[in-house]
C-alpha cells in the first residue's frame, strides 16, 4: 500500500479498534484485516453517492461477514453518509445507535442489508446481482449497469447457503457479482484448518466463477484484480490473503483478535506499530478530507446518470410500478362464477396466472418444485444463464439460498419475489425468512403440501410444528387460506404488505369452496371472520384454518342436529387477527364460553383462542404415511369425532 492508501485504511482500523474498545465488545479483527482491500474498492471503483444512498444505479456493497460491522460504519462515516456520525460510532453497540452490533438494514443509510448470520449476505448479493440484470433488461444498460460486491469471510464460505448461492450465481453467469473473500484462515475456534480443507480455487472454478488470488495488504494487487473484474464475463471472487487483526503485534493472525476488544495496552502497541499518533476517534483533517473527496465523486456520477435517466423517467417509473388491485378483483369475480373443488395451491396458480398477465415486478420461482408448488404459469419467462429477460427463476434444490436471494431481490429496488417449496422445508428457509421479517421486506413464500393432507409421502414431508414456528416470527404474516377466494385475498394482502413478508401455506388436496358470494372486502385481511352460524344464538365457536374449515363446517352442521348451535370462524391469518381492534376480536372470540379449534398441525398456537374450557383438534406427534383421508381419521380429524368430543364439553 502506498502511504496515502495506508493512511486511509488506518482510519478504518482505528475507528474500529476504538469503537470496539469503548463498547468493550465487538469484532476488531476483520476490519483491521480488510481495511486495505475496501480502501482500494471505495477509492477507485465503488460507484456510490453518500448524498443519495438509495441511488438506483449505485454499486451494492454487502458486508456478509456482518461481525465486522465497524468496517462498514467507518466507511460510511468517512465518505460522508449522513446516517453515520462520529457520535453514533462512539455509541457502537448501544441502544438505538445505528451502529448496531451487526449491520441492520435501513433504507437511505448505505447499510444495504442486515447481516450477522453468516452466509446470508452472499445469497443477498446473488439476489442483488440478479435484480441488476433483470432491471438492466427492462431499463437498458445505459441506465442500469452496476456491480454487487460482497465481502465474505471463512465463516460465510463454510455455511451451506453460500454453496447454494454461489453455485446458482455461477450457473446464471452473474458477471456483475464480485466477492471479496477475506481469506485469513482464522475463525473463532482458531485456524480454519481445524475444520476445512477445501480447495477454494477448485471450488469456485467448479461453480463457474473466476478466481483471483491477491495479497490483501498489497494495494497494487488489489487494484489490478478490481480493475480486471470491471470487465468480467463471470462472477468473480477476489481471494484476499489477509492477516486478521493486521497491525496488532500480539494478536494479528490469531483468533484472539476476532471478537473481543484488543485491550488498552495492545491498542497502544498497534498505534505505535502503525505509526498512528492520534487520540481515540481522532481522524487527522487531511486524511478525513481525502475520504470525503472519495465520497463526493459519486455526486458527479449520479448527476451524469440522472441526465440519461431523465429521458426515460416516465417509462422507467411505469416499469417499476406494481398495480394488482383490478386484476385481483376480476379474479375474485371469475372464481365466484366457477365454483369448484380446488387445491389452494391450484387456486394460487390461477391467481398468479392472472397476475402475470399484466406487467409488474413479480419475480417467481421455486426450489425444484414448480409443478408441485404451482408457482410457474404459462405467461412466465424463465431466467437462463446470461439471459435475464424473464421473471421466473429455477432455483434448483436450494431452499435456503432461494430465500436469501429473494431478500436481495426485494431489497434491490421494486421487485416482489415469491418462491415455492413444501411447507415442511420452510425449515430449510427459516434463517432467511426471519431476516425478511426483520428487514421488513415484501417477500412471499409459497409453501404447499401444508399438512398430513399431502398423504403418502409420510411424516418426513408432513409439517407439524412448522406453522407454529412461523407464526411466532414477528412481522411475518402466515396465511392458510381455505378456498379459492381466500387464496386470492391472501395473495392480495401479501402483495400490498410492502413492509411485511408472507408465507402462503397451501394444500395439495382439493378443497370445496366456502366463499360463494362476491365481497368487495378482503375478509382475510381481518385474519379471521365468520363463515357459518347455525343459529342466531350459539353455544360454541369453532376456529379452523385452510383445509380444516370445511371440516369445521361439517362438524357445526352435525352438532346443530343435536341442538348444539355454533359458529365457524375461518382464521386464515392469526398474525393479522391479533392486530385487529379489541371490539372485533371480542366479537369473534368471546361470543361463547366454549370454543374449539381444528387445524391439522401442532395445536400450540390455538390455545390462546380456545382458552381453558375448550379443545384443540390437531396433531402434536409426527404424521403418518398413508392415503390422506385415512391419516385424518387416524388422528381423529373427522366431523364425527370432533362433534362427539365437543358435545361432551357441554355435559360437564
Ligand atoms: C450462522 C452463524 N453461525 C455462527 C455465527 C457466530 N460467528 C460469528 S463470526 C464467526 C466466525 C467467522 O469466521 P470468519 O468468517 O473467518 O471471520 P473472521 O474471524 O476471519 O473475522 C462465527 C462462528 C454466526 N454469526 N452466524
Ligand atoms: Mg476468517
Amino acid at each position: 500500500m502506498n502511504k496515502q492508501n495506508k493512511d486511509l485504511a488506518n482510519c478504518i482500523r482505528f475507528l474500529s479498534i476504538d469503537a470496539v474498545q469503548k463498547a468493550n465488545s465487538g469484532h476488531p479483527g476483520m476490519p483491521m484485516g480488510m481495511a486495505d482491500v475496501v480502501t482500494v474498492l471505495f477509492k477507485n471503483f465503488l460507484k456510490f453517492n453518500p448524498k443519495n444512498p438509495d441511488w438506483l444505479n449505485r454499486d451494492r456493497f454487502v458486508l456478509s461477514a456482518g461481525h465486522g460491522s465497524m468496517l462498514l460504519y467507518s466507511l460510511l462515516y468517512l465518505t460522508g453518509y449522513k446516517s453515520i456520525s462520529l457520535n453514533s460510532i462512539k455509541k457502537f453497540r448501544q441502544l438505538d445507535s445505528i451502529c448496531a452490533g451487526h449491520p441492520e438494514y435501513h433504507p437511505k443509510t448505505g447499510i444495504e442489508t442486515t447481516t450477522g448470520p453468516l452466509g446470508q449476505g452472499v445469497a443477498n448479493a446473488v439476489g442483488f446481482a440478479i435484480a441488476e440484470e433483470i432491471l438492466k433488461k427492462k431499463l437498458g444498460k445505459n441506465i442500469i449497469n452496476h456491480k454487487t460486491y460482497v465481502l465474505a469471510g471463512d465463516g460465510c464460505l463454510m455455511e451451506g447457503i453460500s454453496h447454494e448461492a454461489m453455485s446458482l450465481a455461477g450457473h446464471l453467469k452473474l458477471k456483475n457479482l464480485v466477492m471479496l473473500f477475506d481469506n485469513n484462515s482464522i475463525s473463532i475456534d482458531g485456524p480454519t484448518n481445524l475444520a476445512v480443507s477445501d480447495n477454494f480455487k477448485k471450488r469456485f472454478e467448479s461453480y463457474g466463477w473466476e478466481y483471483i488470488i491477491v495479497d490483501g495488504h498489497n494495494g497494487k494487487e488489489i487494484f489490478k484484480a478490481l480493475k480486471k473484474v470491471q470487465y468480467a464475463k463471470k462472477p468473480t471472487v477476489i481471494s484476499c490473503k489477509t492477516k486478521i487483526g493486521y497491525g496488532s503485534p500480539n494478536k494479528s493472525g490469531k483468533s484472539s483478535s476476532h471478537g473481543s476488544p484488543l485491550g488498552l495496552d495492545e491498542v497502544k502497541l498497534v498505534r505505535k506499530k502503525l505509526n498512528w499518533n492520534y487520540k481515540p476517534f481522532e481522524i487527522p483533517k487531511k486524511i478525513f478530507k481525502e475520504w470525503n473527496e472519495i465520497g463526493k465523486k459519486g455526486q458527479k456520477l449520479e448527476s451524469h446518470w440522472n441526465k440519461i435517466f431523465k429521458k426515460k423517467k416516465v417509462e422507467a417509473n411505469n416499469l417499476l410500478k406494481n398495480n394488482f388491485t383490478n386484476v385481483l378483483k376480476t379474479e375474485k369475480l371469475n372464481a365466484i362464477k366457477k365454483l369448484e373443488s380446488l387445491a389452494t395451491r391450484k387456486s394460487s396458480e390461477l391467481t398468479l396466472n392472472a397476475l402475470t398477465c399484466v406487467s409488474n415486478n413479480l419475480v417467481g420461482g421455486s426450489a425444484d418444485l414448480a409443478g408441485s408448488n404451482n408457482t410457474k404459469t404459462k405467461h412466465h419467462k424463465i431466467i437462463k444463464p446470461g439471459d435475464f429477460n424473464g421473471n421466473y427463476i429455477h432455483y434448483g434444490v436450494r431452499e435456503h439460498a432461494m430465500s436469501g436471494i429473494m431478500n436481495g431481490l426485494a431489497l434491490h429496488s421494486n421487485f416482489i419475489p415469491y418462491g415455492g417449496t413444501f411447507l415442511i422445508f420452510s425449515d430449510y428457509c427459516k434463517p432467511s425468512i426471519r431476516l425478511s421479517a426483520l428487514m421488513r421486506q415484501r417477500v412471499i413464500y409459497v409453501m404447499t403440501h401444508d399438512s398430513i393432507g399431502l398423504g403418502e409421502d409420510g411424516p418426513t414431508h408432513q409439517p407439524i410444528e412448522q406453522l407454529s414456528g412461523l407464526r411466532s416470527i414477528p412481522n411475518l404474516n402466515v396465511f392458510r387460506p381455505a378456498d379459492r377466494i381466500e387464496t386470492i385475498e391472501c395473495w392480495e394482502h401479501a402483495l400490498k404488505s410492502s413492509k411485511t413478508p408472507s408465507v402462503l401455506s397451501l394444500t395439495r388436496q382439493n378443497l370445496e369452496p366456502i366463499r360463494k358470494k362476491y365481497s368487495k372486502n378482503n375478509k382475510c385481511s381481518f385474519g379471521a371472520y365468520e363463515v357459518l352460524r347455525t343459529n342466531k344464538k350459539i353455544q360454541l365457536t369453532i376456529f379452523a384454518s385452510g383445509s380444516e374449515v370445511n371440516l369445521a363446517i361439517e362438524t357445526s352442521h352435525k352438532l346443530a342436529k343435536d341442538k348444539i348451535y355454533s359458529k365457524v370462524i375461518s382464521m386464515p391469518c392469526q398474525d393479522l387477527f391479533d392486530l385487529q381492534s379489541n371490539p372485533y376480536k371480542q366479537k369473534i372470540i368471546n361470543e361463547t364460553k366454549i370454543k374449539v379449534s381444528i387445524e391439522a398441525s401442532s395445536t400450540d398456537c390455538w390455545k390462546k383462542y380456545v382458552g381453558n374450557n375448550g379443545l384443540t383438534f390437531g396433531i402434536d406427534t409426527f404424521g403418518k404415511s398413508a392415503p390422506y383421508k385415512e391419516i385424518y381419521k387416524h388422528f381423529g380429524l373427522t366431523a364425527v369425532n370432533i362433534a362427539d368430543r365437543s358435545k361432551k364439553l357441554f355435559k360437564k
